[in-house]
């Protein structure tokens, strides 16, 4: 049997943002409101890959060690609720042209290694929490400036206590000039 690990690209904030935007989350979010993702969970996938074996798992390294994007900036400055997946989210009202760029050499990368890509359009989100049963009516949004210069290849990993991503490689975005 071929073992596989959950994978995912996705953008990952350092810990001290995590740390913050978790704390705003619980501060919007109502008591009892939802399940709120833990601080060190806090992400924005890129690409959501699934079960892959060792193989696969090289060959999507080696496909992101040939991809090429420059530093954005992303602007967080929208909320959002899913009634069907019950997910709070945070996301941009205007996702910029090096993200597009970004995920769509991800897809098409990741297409070459034989994956199948979830053909729905991209949205740029991250999940604040999970079950939700009532979202934030009226958020003052606060909006706020992510300099993103790199992406990770994350595992997901399932526990007693939970699922947690672990990190695997992280890409550095080129600086221009
Ligand atoms: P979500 O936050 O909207 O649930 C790890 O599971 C990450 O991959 C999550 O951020 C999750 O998005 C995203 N993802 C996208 N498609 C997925 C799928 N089919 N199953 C699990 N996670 C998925």
């Amino acid at each position: 049997m071929i073992r596989t690990e959950r994978l995912f690209f996705a953008l990952w904030p350092e810990p001290e943002q995590q740390k913050a935007w978790a704390a705003m989350a619980s501060e919007l979010l109502p008591a009892g409101g939802g399940r709120l993702v833990p601080a060190a969970n806090l992400h924005m996938t890129l690409l959501y890959i699934g079960g892959v074996g060792a193989e696969q798992c090289k060959a999507l390294k080696a496909m992101a060690d040939g991809i090429s994007f420059s530093p954005f900036v992303l602007r967080l400055d929208k909320f959002g609720y899913w009634r069907k997946p019950r997910v709070w989210w945070w996301g941009a009202s205007q996702t910029p042209e090096a993200l597009h760029g970004l995920v769509g050499s991800l897809q098409a990368g990741a297409r070459r290694c034989g994956i199948g890509i979830d053909p729905r359009p991209y949205k740029a989100h991250m999940t604040l929490a999970r079950k939700v049963v009532r979202a934030p009516e009226q958020v003052d949004i606060q909006s706020c400036d992510w300099a993103v210069d790199h992406f990770a290849l994350l595992r997901s990993v399932s526990t007693p206590t939970g699922v947690h991503y672990e990190p695997l490689q992280y890409w550095s975005a080129q600086q221009k000039g």
